[in-house]
C-alpha cells in the first residue's frame, strides 16, 4: 500500500465554515466518458427588449413602470417570498410540529439597463455601481428593526431557475438569521474565540502561500476554489482584509470587488464558451445589532456545470441520501480555471 495521496485516493474533506463534509473520489475522473463535448449555445439578445420586465421604461406585472434608469435600479419584488406585514406568532405542537411567522422584504436589483449584458461583459466601472447598490441596500434594509439578516444573491442562467436573462440579482432580508449563515456564524465565532483571528484570514494565508487553489487575485480580494468545494467549479471570493460586511469596504476595495467579480465570471464563461450559470451570494455579518467581529466577508459561487455547456452535476443518489461527493479535485478545477484567458471568449 502506498501513502495516502489527495490526488489519487478517495477521501472526505471538511468545510470549517459550516461543519459539513464532502466525499472526494479523484480516481473516478479517470473513468471513460462518452458524454457531450458541445459548446457555443447561441444566445443573441437585443440591448433592449420591450417584453422584458426589467428593461428601463417597461411595465412590470404589478403595473408599475420602471424608470428610464441609466445605471442600476432596485425595486421591491412584486412576488416577494417574504412580506413586511405578517402577524407575529407561530404554531407548536409538542416537540415535533413547529412553525414560526417570518417578516421580511425582498428586492430585485437590475445590474445594468442593457438587456444583453452579463457581469463578465460589463465594464468594471459599471459593476462598481452594482457593489455600491449592494452596500446601500444592505445598510438601508439592515437599519430596519425587524430585519436581522440581509441575503444578497444572483441566480444566473435558466438552469439555475433564473426567469429572465436581463442581468439582475435579488436581496431577501428577514427577521431571523437563516440556517446557512447561522451555521457559518457559529463556526466562525468558535474559531475566532480560539485563535483570535478570523477563520478566513488564516485560511487565506495558507492559500496565498500554496497557490494551488487560487484562480485570480487583486490588491484586496482573492478568488479560489475552496479546499472543501462541493460543486465541480465552486468558488469563493474572499476579502484580504478582515472585514465583516460590505458596508466596511473602502473606495478602492469596492473597485477591487467589481474587478474580481468580472475576472472570475469571465473565466467561468471561457471554461465551456457559454454564458456560465451559477447561484452566487454574499455571506456577511447579520444586521441584528450584535457583535460580529468573527465574521469575514465572502461571496460563494455554486455553478451546476460539470463537463460541458450542458452536462450538469446532479445532487442525486448517495449525495441526497448520505453526503455530497465530487470526482475532480478542487486543485484540478482551480488549475483549469486559472489557466483560462482573462479576455472574454466573445471579444
Ligand atoms: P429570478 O429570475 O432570479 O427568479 O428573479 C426575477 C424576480 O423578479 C422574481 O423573483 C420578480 C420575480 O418574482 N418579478 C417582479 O418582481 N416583477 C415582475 O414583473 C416579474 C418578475
Amino acid at each position: 500500500m502506498t501513502h495516502f495521496d489527495l490526488t489519487e485516493h478517495p477521501h472526505r474533506r471538511y468545510n470549517p465554515l459550516n461543519g459539513t463534509w464532502v466525499l472526494v473520489s479523484p480516481h473516478r475522473s479517470k473513468r471513460p466518458w462518452q458524454g457531450q463535448v458541445e459548446k457555443n449555445i447561441a444566445d443573441h439578445r437585443p440591448e433592449y427588449d420591450r417584453d422584458c420586465y426589467l428593461c428601463p421604461g417597461n411595465t412590470r406585472t404589478s403595473g408599475d413602470i420602471n424608470p428610464a434608469y441609466k445605471g442600476t435600479f432596485s425595486f421591491t419584488n412584486d412576488f416577494s417570498a417574504l412580506m413586511e406585514e405578517v402577524p407575529e406568532g407561530g404554531f407548536v405542537n409538542g416537540d415535533i410540529f413547529r412553525a414560526e411567522s417570518q417578516k421580511g422584504i425582498c428586492k430585485v436589483i437590475c445590474f445594468s439597463p442593457r438587456h444583453d449584458l452579463t457581469i463578465p461583459e460589463m465594464k468594471v466601472a459599471s459593476i462598481r455601481k452594482v457593489v455600491d447598490l449592494w452596500v446601500e441596500e444592505y445598510t438601508e434594509l439592515g437599519k430596519k428593526d425587524f430585519i436581522n439578516y440581509v441575503q444578497i444573491f444572483e441566480n444566473k442562467g435558466a438552469i439555475m431557475g433564473c426567469s429572465n436573462p436581463h442581468p439582475h440579482g435579488q436581496i431577501w432580508s428577514q427577521s431571523i438569521i437563516p440556517q446557512e449563515p447561522a451555521r457559518k456564524s457559529e463556526y466562525q465565532k468558535k474559531y475566532f474565540k480560539k485563535h483570535g483571528n478570523s477563520l478566513l484570514s488564516d485560511y487565506l494565508k495558507i492559500e496565498l502561500n500554496e497557490k494551488t487553489r487560487i484562480i485570480v487575485e487583486n490588491e484586496h480580494f482573492v478568488a479560489l476554489v475552496p479546499f472543501w468545494a462541493v460543486w465541480p467549479f465552486e468558488t469563493m471570493i474572499i476579502s484580504k482584509r478582515h472585514i465583516i460586511n460590505i458596508a466596511q469596504l473602502s473606495d478602492s476595495e469596492r473597485n477591487a470587488f467589481a474587478d474580481i467579480y468580472k475576472r472570475l465570471t469571465t473565466k467561468y464563461d471561457n471554461l465551456f464558451e457559454v454564458s456560465f450559470a451559477y447561484s452566487a451570494g454574499i455571506h456577511q455579518s447579520p444586521t441584528d445589532g450584535e457583535d460580529h467581529e468573527h465574521w469575514h466577508l465572502h461571496m460563494s459561487f455554486y455553478p451546476p456545470l460539470l463537463r460541458s455547456a450542458t452536462v450538469k452535476k446532479f445532487m442525486v443518489g448517495y449525495e441526497m441520501m448520505a453526503e455530497p461527493q465530487r470526482d475532480i479535485t478542487a486543485e484540478f478545477s482551480a488549475k483549469r480555471l486559472r489557466d483560462l484567458p482573462e479576455i472574454h471568449y466573445k471579444q
